[in-house]
Parts: structure tokens; C-alpha cells; sequence
């Protein structure tokens, strides 16, 4: 399927005048996220634009809904009490002519300000109604119901799994007989057997799906026309039966978080203080937690660190080479808007009992309707910080009386997580009191596994035997996380260096090694070698060659800059996607 850039192809109205009432504005900050009002008035413009115009359709879907952040120029200039501007993201499916359109709504003059009807072929991303959908297309489709009855399963008892198609075509055969051929808005499902009713579960003992691969069948469907296009009947493996539930093993005794003076979070909705740190947090449909206008409190000036930092993608492939599996290669944050599927944080489960909980509201994709006058749905407890224990922050001993002169450390956590399929991906964003800022991403829940009939796999790094002796694999697969850090060191002009280590042959001794310094000159993909140990480094610094007084001393504040050590030095890994597959 096409995924092209979201490219303006067509400008259909600069201009639409006002639905109703001017929305009523409570936001203070310009990075503020919409609130349910000025969600609900977004949707009613752009429904108004799209009702009195008999060429465009309705019955339409709202794939994302969100604030359109203002220019950084705009937002670097803003001060408090300051006005500023208040627009609406939307985007538009109608799913029966494949066509997709971005709207931009002004929210202080209850006007649309533009409609952009995308590329044919461009897809966003997919939505919670599309998928009660095609569930029910998939029960009703009789192949389906005969490939889960010939592997003994009951098609009542099994659980849909939904999935963006991936980048393997459809066979020519069948997109020669569709509308759209491979423009086609599709969806492919696995199917999971749940082994029972979902009423019928007892709530203490759940039997997550993930463990009972039903192999051999996955169905496509495609959206546009709203049936099944495409499905694979091939291998058929025996079922496990398992619940898959763990008892747990150890039982610690409690662990109390307490903070019997109060905490050092100081926190005005979404604006956070802690010790030298200030930031703004909010949780993005998209990209879920965002953190904007960092900065760091240094000797009595409040020093610029970053202008946003956020998740921008986790890309998932399988390196299984058959039909059912070849295709899947997620695209978790824009295929499926991770931040709408982050989870409500539970105490002593997800965070310590000090957490501070933030809430989230989001839109709906099918926008208002009679049971839901705003069209939006509520995240609660979806954002949390809490302080802990930092261990050592620094220490030194004096040799000559053995004295110990050290400081313990805190650290102050913000943290989400968000449930995706079969996974669950966590975030932490750790701030320390030493200035520096550490991602930590946590991956846990199920594997994807496979139904499968032998003992050793090449395409498994381990195949599981449960208790009656079916075989269950979990396919070679690797995980990619991309941030998107906008560090504005000191002030926007920042430039980045990437440090490599390498030996230094000809000295006469063996230990010599150095350091060379490259400046990457603007943001893209970059290729690197990990063994060489690349370490990047953003310094605030003016764009010459001249060590002019100004460049002089930014380069100086650089190295007393917070953030040191931007880019990860833990282990990394290379892409083993063959260059041959392009
Ligand atoms: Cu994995």
C-alpha cells in the first residue's frame, strides 16, 4: 500500500464560515491539548463543510483529531498571559470513494481554514470502528468459518487480531478486480483461539488469546467495499489450550513509596517543576507522551534544553518468509495512533504509590453522535510522575583518611503505556538531578507466536512445548524505536556532533586510540557503525568556521550543557532486513 507523505494535492476552500457559537477557550498554554468542547466544535465545522457541499460524502470517519501545535517561531515568542492561536487537526476517511482529506480548523473564529484532499492512496491511520466492522465481516465470511472448524476451532470462540496490511502487495489477481487495485484501504486479521465465550471467562483465572495461534489463516479485507478480498489457508497445526496465565513466584513483602514532607513535584496542570527541571506534558494521540519546552534552572537562569521530544515511530518485522507472515511489518505509532491506545495507569501494577496521575481526552473516529454529544472519550490516570531514589549521584573518597564526601540521587519519572496487539511498550522519561534526561522503553506481554510442527525452527530462536505437547513458536522479529528530539541547547541554533572511537595504528604502542569529531549538518537518515561507538552531542553553537566571542562562548555553555549524551550508549543493533529485499 502507498504511504506517501501527507502532500497537499488539492486546496478545496481556504475559508468556511462558523458553525455556531464561538467555542469557549480555557487552554492558557499554546501546547495545551484540545479540550472535549473545542474538539466537538471542530468536528461540527468540518461535518458542516462536508453536509452543504453536494461533492463531498458523508458517512465519514475521523482517523485523528488534534491540536495543530503553533509555528515554533509563534511559540518561542509567546509569553504568559499572551494571546495565541488555537487550530484543530482533523482528518477525514470515507472509506467507500478511498479518498482522505486534512482539515484545518481555526478554534477562535469557528472557522475552517483549510481542506486538503490527500494523494489517492494515502492512508491513515486505521480506527477503532473499522475494526467492529470487519470483525463482523470476517464472522459472517464462510471460508473463514470452515478454516477455524477443519483446526477445531469453534469460529464463536476466536479472537480477531487486527493489523495494518504491511507493504506486501495484494496477488495481482485480485487487485486487478478491485476499484482501487493496490490503492485498496485494507486490513488483515490473524485469528487467536480464545477456547471459550469471552462471557463465559472466569475473571481470575483470563485466558489471554496470544498464546493459541491459529495458523495458516489470514484473512484481508478490504475497506473500501467492506468485504473479504484475500485469505491464506495453508499449514494447520494443533491448538494449544493453554491460558497461558503464570502463577507469580515471589512475593515481596511491601515496599512503601512514601513522601512524608510532601513531594518535590510542583505541578500547575500540565506544567511540571522539579528541582532544576521545568517542562510542559501532554499525551499525543500519535506520538503519546510529549514533552515541550524543557529547560534546565543553572545559576539563576532557566537555560532552554528542548523545544520537543516525543516517540515518533516503532517499526516491527517479522524475518519469517511464507505467505501468513512476510507481510508483517508494523508501523505502531502511525498506523495504529499508539497515544489513543495508552492504558490507565495502576498503582503498585504500573507505578509507585507516590504517582501523581494525569488525565487524557481523545476524539472518537466515528466523531459525535447520539450516545456521544463531543464526540470524544476520556483517558484517565494515562500519565503519571513520581519521584524515587536516584543511588549514587556522585562520591569521591580521600585517600588519606578514607572519608567519603557523597550526594544520593532522586529521580523524577514520567511515564506512560500503551497496549498494542499482543505487546505492551512502556516510557519512561527519567530526569536526573545531574541535568541529564534517560528514555527507558519497557517491552513486555506476548510474544507473536505461531502455531508450528517442529521441535527447532531456523525462523525461532525458541519453540515452546506445552503441557499436552503442542508446539508453539515465537518467529525471529526486531524491534526499532525512534524519538524525534528537538533540542534547542541554549536557544535553537544547535548544531549535532557524532564522536567515533577508533584505534590509532603507528604510535609504536597498541593502547593509542582517538576520538573523531563529525558534524551531522541537518536532520535524515544517517548509517553508522555501532561497533565505532558513535556518541552524539548537541552543542548550542553559531554555524561558523570563525571563533568569533559569540561562537567562543556558546561553544562554552555547550559543554556545560545538561545534556551530554543525547544519544543512547547502550547496546544497539543493525537492521538485518537483506538490502536485496530493497
Ligand atoms: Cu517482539
Amino acid at each position: 500500500m502507498k504511504r506517501g507523505l501527507l502532500v497537499c494535492l488539492v486546496c478545496v476552500a481556504l475559508t468556511f464560515p462558523a458553525a455556531g457559537e464561538a467555542v469557549e477557550i480555557a487552554a492558557s498554554h499554546p501546547f495545551e491539548p484540545l479540550s472535549a468542547l473545542e474538539m466537538k466544535t471542530a468536528f461540527e465545522i468540518v461535518k458542516a463543510r462536508f453536509t452543504s457541499d453536494p461533492n463531498l460524502p458523508d458517512k465519514l470517519r475521523f482517523p485523528i483529531l488534534v491540536l495543530s501545535e503553533p509555528p515554533k517561531q509563534t511559540v518561542l515568542a509567546w509569553k504568559t498571559g499572551d494571546a495565541f492561536p488555537r487550530v484543530a487537526h482533523v482528518e477525514i476517511l470515507h472509506n467507500e470513494s478511498n479518498r482522505t482529506w486534512v482539515a484545518l480548523v481555526d478554534l477562535r473564529q469557528s472557522k475552517l481554514v483549510s481542506l486538503e484532499q490527500m494523494p489517492a492512496g494515502t492512508q491513515p491511520a486505521l480506527t477503532d470502528s473499522e475494526n467492529i466492522e470487519a470483525d463482523a465481516i470476517i464472522r459472517a465470511y464462510r471460508p473463514w468459518q470452515d478454516a477455524m472448524r477443519a483446526r477445531g476451532v469453534n469460529p464463536d470462540f476466536a479472537f480477531l487480531d487486527i493489523w495494518a496490511p504491511g507493504d506486501a502487495p495484494l496477488p495481482d489477481d485480485v487487485a486487478a478486480k478491485l476499484p482501487y487495485g493496490q490503492n485498496t484501504r485494507l486490513l488483515r486479521y490473524l485469528t487467536f483461539d480464545r477456547g471459550a465465550k469471552l462471557e463465559a471467562f472466569d475473571p481470575l483465572a483470563p485466558q489471554n488469546p496470544y498464546g493459541r495461534p491459529v495458523e495458516g489463516v489470514v484473512v484481508t479485507v478490504d475497506m473500501n467495499a467492506g468485504a473479504v478480498v484475500h485469505m491464506t489457508d495453508t499449514v494447520m497445526h494443533p491448538i494449544s489450550t493453554e491460558s497461558g496465565n503464570a502463577p507469580a513466584t515471589v512475593a515481596p513483602r511491601p515496599l512503601s513509596s512514601e513522601q512524608p514532607q510532601g513531594s518535590d513535584i510542583d505541578r500547575q496542570g500540565h506544567l511540571v517543576r522539579w528541582h532544576n527541571w521545568q517542562f510542559y506534558v501532554a499525551l499525543h494521540p500519535r506520538e503519546g507522551l510529549v514533552l515541550y519546552d524543557v529547560r534546565f534552572a543553572d545559576r539563576g537562569t532557566l537555560r532552554p534544553i528542548a523545544y520537543r521530544m516525543a516517540l515518533s515511530e516503532i517499526y516491527v518485522y517479522y524475518g519469517l518468509g511464507e505467505a501468513n507472515w512476510a507481510w508483517r511489518g508494523a508501523l505502531d505509532v502511525g498506523e495504529y495512533n499508539a497515544g489513543t491506545l495508552a492504558q490507565a495507569l495502576k498503582v503498585n501494577e504500573d507505578v509507585p504509590e507516590n504517582a501523581q496521575l494525569l488525565d487524557a481526552v481523545f476524539f472518537s473516529d466515528i466523531g459525535p453522535d447520539g450516545e456521544n454529544e463531543t464526540g470524544t472519550r476520556d483517558l484517565p490516570a494515562t500519565v503519571a510522575l513520581y519521584e524515587r531514589d536516584g543511588g549514587i549521584l556522585w562520591s569521591r573518597t580521600d585517600p588519606s583518611n578514607y572519608d567519603r564526601d557523597t550526594r544520593y540521587g532522586r529521580e523524577l519519572v514520567v511515564t506512560w503505556n500503551c497496549w498494542i496487539g499482543n505487546y505492551i511498550y512502556g516510557f519512561d522519561w527519567i530526569f536526573k538531578l545531574d541535568g541529564s534526561i534517560e528514555i527507558r522503553v519497557l517491552l513486555t506481554g506476548n510474544t507473536l507466536n505461531r502455531g508450528t510442527n517442529a521441535e527447532t525452527e531456523a525462523s525461532a530462536p525458541k519453540v515452546g512445548i506445552d503441557t499436552k505437547g503442542v508446539l508453539v513458536a515465537a518467529p525471529n522479529h526486531q524491534h526499532f524505536l525512534n524519538f524525534r528530539l528537538d533540542l534547542d541547547v541554549d536557544g535553537p541554533v544547535n548544531h549535532f556532533t557524532e564522536m567515533e572511537v577508533a584505534h590509532l595504528p603507528g604510535t609504536g604502542f597498541k593502547n593509542s586510540f582517538a576520538t573523531t569529531m563529525q558534524h551531522i549538518e541537518q536532520e535524515g537518515f544517517r548509517d553508522t557503525n555501532p561497533s565505532r561507538c558513535a556518541i552524539g552531542t548537541w552543542k548550542a553553537a553559531v554555524k561558523t568556521h570563525s571563533v568569533s566571542r559569540r561562537a567562543m562562548r556558546l561553544s562554552r555553555a555547550a559543554w556545560r550543557s545538561p545534556i551530554r549524551r543525547p544519544v543512547s550508549r547502550g547496546s544497539s543493533v543493525l537492521p538485518l532486513l537483506s538490502i536485496s529485499c530493497g
